[in-house]
């Protein structure tokens, strides 16, 4: 590991820039090693012990080189890794992170021609069947007594070949934030089947996700059912190998919820893009929402015994019943889904959080961005308190070694999600009150991904020079190409040492440091397509802010 830490993607040429010195030094240089040329000079500030990875560390300034090119950085006898200054540093890890969920699709052989030597065969088009606690027996003795439905499509939840309706519904409300936002952004050729097509890559991606989430929607009454997998997360096989029964599990009152919300937010972007897709969408939204309204009391999914794949359980459904009438209110405007926002307005605990069991945050976005007529009280109390958690967050990072958003309390399985939705929360507390004035550290959060971190390494694969390189991702495990699939964003460090290479490895370790790039570690390596998301809605942010 080295001592010098740096975003290993590089830097764009007007962002601000910060190296992180781990241990104690006064100056640094920065050599431009195509012209061999000393081109800058500058002092380091001790910062003493970061608690997160308990090293001590200083950090150096080096924003005023805005030249382009390739350098290094020198301290002491230590030398850094070659980074490059260019305008399109946020551009190609976004492209990147975005493709990455093209790897991911189920139910399509991903060819040579677009997944390069990552190809592989379809996967999971055996019958999925409803199920039922006699689903086993009845599948053993009577298949024709169960119910099957066809649930084809959409991406692997992450490392395991699940697919899971709330996860989904972080996943691509992040890539329609992303695009709503920063269309810009979004012009490059990704290289999947559609590119041909018009219209922009990211909504042909998104559209694979959004025809699965439509299947999850019971026919009879609007409901969303949870997920379907099969009964065990299998060992380290090709998709293609995963040939056991899909089940699909049962509806719930969050999964409705989410599905209501993601739905109306993608029937109000696909509008100019495809206007009948863009009903059809919507009339789901409205069907799941009827279903929610006839069913006011919580249905919150549990596994059943002796099912082992994700549960992705929760507590409470009030947050996600305020996302779904703030978009629904935000796309269509009508009165009902208005008052029905204020009313749950009233009883939700966390209008910040964007996880996948706390959504109240995207409640929260929809009626701050909301072209629709609002209650001017309501919306200012909102737009107030999203703008007094950027400052905490704000606080936090002057005090962070790597000035970063992470409290200590924050390395949880998915650190990287939770600095990647503070990155978030900044961004939109940045239009709300039209300024840059949260950059800095919205920067510093990227850069630790990339990089800038205790441990010395980039948490997304295939981009940094010192990337992960054994994420717990089957195709990536089994594939028998050394490279991991590119574009992937790792859990990141977990002080809660869930599984046994974590136990093995991290035990005794400050937070920042509970991580190891190691393939059986799912509770620090794995990969999500709802890790990916925020990160792409934030590299959009730095490609065109
Ligand atoms: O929020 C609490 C926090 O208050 C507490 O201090 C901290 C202490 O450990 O725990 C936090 O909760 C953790 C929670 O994630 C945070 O979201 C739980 O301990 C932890 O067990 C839980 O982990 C989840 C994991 O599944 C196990 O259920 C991850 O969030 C979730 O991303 C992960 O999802 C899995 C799917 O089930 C299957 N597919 C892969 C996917 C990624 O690993
Ligand atoms: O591979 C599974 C991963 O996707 C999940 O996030 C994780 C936690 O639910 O579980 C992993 O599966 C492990 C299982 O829970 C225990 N036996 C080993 C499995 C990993 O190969
Ligand atoms: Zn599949």
């Amino acid at each position: 590991m080295g001592a010098i830490r740096i975003n290993q993607m590089g830097y764009r040429t007007d962002s601000t820039k910060q190296v992180v010195y781990v241990g104690e030094a006064s100056n640094f240089l920065i050599f431009d090693v195509e012209k061999d040329q000393l081109v800058l000079e500058g002092d380091l500030k001790t910062h003493g012990v970061d608690e997160a990875s308990k090293d001590i560390v200083c950090t150096g300034d080096f924003s005023s080189l805005k030249e382009p090119g390739n350098y290094c950085i020198c301290i002491g006898k230590e030398v850094s890794p070659i980074f490059t200054i260019s305008d399109k540093q946020p551009q190609v890890c976004t492209d990147a992170l975005l493709k990455a969920f093209y790897y991911q699709r189920c139910g399509e052989k991903l060819s040579k021609e677009h997944a390069g030597e990552w190809h592989h065969d379809v996967c999971h088009l055996q019958p999925s069947y409803l199920f039922h606690p006699e689903a086993e027996d009845l599948l053993k003795n009577n298949p024709q007594a169960l119910e099957k439905i066809d649930t084809s499509g959409g991406w692997h939840d992450a490392g395991d070949y699940g697919r899971y309706t709330v996860a989904a519904a972080k996943a691509v409300a992040d890539l329609l934030l992303a695009y709503e936002h920063y269309k810009e952004a979004f012009t490059s050729n990704l290289d999947i089947p559609e590119s041909n097509l018009p219209g922009a890559d990211i909504l042909h991606e998104v559209k694979v996700e959004l025809d699965f989430l439509l299947k999850m929607q019971r026919k009879s009454d609007g409901a969303a059912y949870s997920k379907v997998t099969t009964r065990y997360f299998p060992g380290m096989i090709m998709p293609e190998e995963d040939t056991d029964p899909l089940f699909i599990f049962d509806v719930s009152s969050p999964a409705t919820a989410d599905f209501a919300a993601t739905m109306a937010m993608a029937a109000r972007v696909y509008k100019e893009f495809d206007a009948s897709y863009a009903n059809r969408l919507l009339d789901a939204s409205i069907k799941a929402y009827e279903w929610l309204e006839k069913h006011p009391e919580p249905m919150l999914f549990k596994n059943p015994p002796n099912m082992n794949s994700g549960e992705y359980g929760d507590v409470s459904d009030i947050d996600e019943r305020y996302w779904a009438a703030g978009e629904l209110y935000r796309t269509t405007g009508e009165e009902k889904y208005h008052s029905d926002f204020l009313k749950y307005y009233a009883q939700v605990e966390d209008k910040f959080t964007l996880g996948w069991s706390d959504v109240g945050g995207y409640g929260s976005i929809a009626y701050l961005l909301s072209e629709q007529e609002l209650d001017t009280k309501i919306y200012e109390a909102l737009k107030i308190d999203w703008i007094t958690y950027a400052e905490i967050l704000k606080q936090r990072s002057s005090k962070d070694g790597y000035g970063i958003t992470l409290s200590l309390d924050d390395y949880i399985w998915g650190s990287t999600m939770v600095l990647l939705n503070q990155s978030m929360h900044l961004i939109i507390a940045n239009r709300l009150k039209e300024s840059k004035e949260y950059d800095y550290v919205i920067e510093r959060n990227w850069d630790y991904l990339f990089g800038m971190n205790p441990m010395d390494i980039s948490y997304v694969s295939g981009l940094g020079e010192q990337a992960i390189m054994a994420p717990h991702h089957r195709p990536s495990a089994a594939d028998g190409v050394k490279e991991p699939v590119p574009g992937l964003v790792s859990g990141g460090p977990n002080a809660g040492l869930q599984d046994d290479a974590a136990k093995e490895y991290c035990q005794g370790q400050p937070p920042a440091k509970c991580f190891i790039d190691h393939v059986e570690s799912y509770a620090t390596n794995e990969i999500t397509i709802y890790w990916n998301s925020p990160a792409v809605y934030v590299g959009a942010y730095l490609c065109y802010r």
